[in-house]
């Protein structure tokens, strides 16, 4: 099922919305099974002519059951959703990056740095994208994100990367493009006045395409 998702064109986008699934079906449940009990509730004790109210002073195998069940239910959530997100968040399980990029928010645009010819960060034909984001398929593209003045949040629904940004620190991301196209690059955070029109383009080309993009850019 897509619950309205853009999409998904990134290798574990399917992982990212299956976790979201289990999420969202043992949640759901959980709520159906709260709602009925709760109206199950008004009806059977509601007020009688001449009824007289309980006082309960607690009652310790009940308490025991709705601290336990909750824990096991997230506890089996965070122990089967920790496998994908690790492999999405750790550095040291980042898979090797094929293209480096750096991005620098500020309000309200991101600036990409891209390595010129020699596929290098920090040297002399780096050079600089703003609001445009291109990258090949097949490719473990890893972005080391920061920020000029204020939190911002790195958005890719396509991909399903979500990363805030923050000042005085860096963090990397990574995901890797399945099809070329044009997506949406957002930011998730509200981060002033002009928050709404932070918005970029995501380019995904052919590895072929990519190159010979990168070598125009190189040239002017
Ligand atoms: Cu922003």
């Amino acid at each position: 099922m897509k619950w309205g998702f853009p999409e998904s064109v990134s290798t574990y986008g399917g992982d990212i919305d299956a976790m979201y699934a289990i999420i969202l079906y043992v949640t759901g449940a959980m709520f159906l099974v709260v709602e009925a009990t709760l109206i199950y509730f008004i009806i059977r004790y509601r007020r009688r002519e001449g009824g007289k109210a309980d006082y309960v002073h607690g009652h310790l195998r009940t308490e025991i059951i709705w601290t336990l069940v909750p824990f096991v239910l997230v506890a089996m959530l965070a122990v089967t959703s920790a496998g994908t997100w690790l492999d999405l968040k750790h550095p040291s399980r980042f898979p090797a990056a094929g293209l480096d990029l750096k991005v620098r928010a500020k309000q309200f645009e991101w600036n990409v740095t891209y390595p010129g010819a020699d596929g290098r960060l920090g040297t002399g034909d780096d050079f600089v994208k703003r609001n445009q984001l291109h990258l090949p398929t097949g490719v473990p593209v890893r972005l080391t994100l920061s920020a000029e003045d204020v939190i911002h949040s790195f958005f890719l629904p396509e991909f399903r990367v979500k990363q805030d940004a923050v000042p005085g620190m860096e963090t990397s991301v990574w995901f890797e493009a399945t099809k070329p196209g044009t997506y949406v690059l957002g930011c998730a955070e509200l981060c002033g006045l002009g928050h709404y029109k932070m918005r970029g383009t995501v380019t995904v080309h052919t590895p072929q395409e990519f190159q010979r993009w990168q070598q125009e850019q190189g040239a002017s």
